[in-house]
């Protein structure tokens, strides 16, 4: 916690002090520019990705194969909705406004996850998404909930509770069809054959060309490199992908007992760049889609200001 000090370099002083001994910074303590800056842009990427992720996952909602699972995808859609908006919310303890971050998305001037450019062909997709990537996001979001800055920490402790729920759920559900029939099994495996790289890529460029990873782990920020969360992720998904009885699509996949890690194939990093630059399978339709929702949302929001205008002219009336 930054107290009060006489000039900006004191200021650092504490901020410096402030990290370096573990303790939070709150949305009223002095931060660098640049600290700031980086959090506004990590939490908007993050609360973008939250909501244009709802889009892959809301596609199976009407061909659900039963009530069950009907009602497990639409709780789980319901709650990256929830998601976004507790992250927008952290990102507004920064100065910024949600309307600002979301014309920022609309307009392609910040990203979200390159994950959600993918299509979502089949049922099993749903569960491979469960599987993959939401466990990819915990992977990379437990480490966020000791994150230097406290509202996206303390965020990040609910966000990582539900994903849990939404990892397990896609398991159980791959896991029904692996033992399903033959078919069923087939389209379990072609899911999981399509999302694995993809999934590899959420964790961003490699190492050496990350932009952000040292300063953000100095500030600690990130906790980890994007290179050791992916490395974890793929040493979890082994074993898993063993018990489901499905194959990960990597010849080179193989422990190494000398690194105590698997070693894995080289990622089509071409791919995640033009995925980045809007041109993969989906860029278009999510953006349009979200632009489109924005749209029709409009009333929404001009109804909930003009009650909340009401409301605020009438206490003022009785406080008079
Ligand atoms: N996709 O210097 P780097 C979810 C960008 S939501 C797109 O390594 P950093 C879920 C990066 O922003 C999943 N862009 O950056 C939701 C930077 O560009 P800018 C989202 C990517 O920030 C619904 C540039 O590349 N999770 O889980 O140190 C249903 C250089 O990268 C990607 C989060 O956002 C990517 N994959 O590290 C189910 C978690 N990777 O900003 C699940 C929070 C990199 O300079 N975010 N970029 O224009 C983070 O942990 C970090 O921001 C990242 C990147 C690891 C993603």
């Amino acid at each position: 916690m930054t107290t009060m000090a006489p000039d900006t370099g004191s200021y650092e002083a504490v901020f410096d002090a402030a990290v370096a001994a573990d303790e939070r910074i709150e949305p009223r303590d002095w931060m660098p520019d640049a600290y700031r800056a980086s959090l506004v842009r990590q939490i908007a990427q993050h609360a973008h990705s939250e909501i244009i992720g709802m889009q892959p996952e809301a596609n199976w909602i009407t061909r659900a194969p039963s009530l069950r699972r009907k009602a497990i995808l639409m709780a789980k859609v319901q709650d990256e909705a929830g998601h976004g908006l507790y992250l927008y919310s952290a990102a507004e303890t920064l100065g910024t406004s949600r309307d600002e971050l979301l014309d920022k998305l609309h307009s392609g001037r910040q990203k979200y996850s390159s994950i959600f450019n993918y299509p979502t062909l089949t049922w099993a997709d749903v569960g491979a998404i469960g599987w993959l990537v939401d466990g990819a996001a915990i992977t990379n979001q437990v480490p966020l909930c000791r994150c230097s800055y406290g509202p996206y920490a303390r965020a990040m402790v609910r966000v990582c509770k539900e994903e849990s729920f939404h990892q397990r759920q896609g398991y159980e559900l791959l896991l029904t069809l692996s033992r399903g029939t033959e078919a069923q099994h087939a389209m379990a495996q072609d899911a999981v054959d399509r999302w694995w790289w993809p999934s590899l890529m959420m964790f961003g460029p490699p190492d050496g060309e990350s932009a952000h990873s040292a300063q953000s782990m100095a500030w600690k920020i990130k906790r980890h490199s994007n290179d050791e969360l992916r490395q974890r992720f793929v040493d979890i998904c082994v074993p898993q992908a063993e018990s489901l009885g499905l194959t990960l699509p990597d010849p080179d996949l193989r422990w190494n007992e000398e690194r105590g890690h698997h070693d894995f194939g080289p990622i089509d990093w071409a791919e995640f760049h033009e995925v980045l630059r809007g041109n993969g399978p989906c860029n278009d339709q999510r953006i349009t889609r979200r632009r489109q929702a924005h749209e029709d949302g409009a009333w929404v929001r001009e109804a909930a200001a003009a009650y909340a205008g009401k409301h605020r002219d009438t206490q003022g009336e009785a406080g008079a």
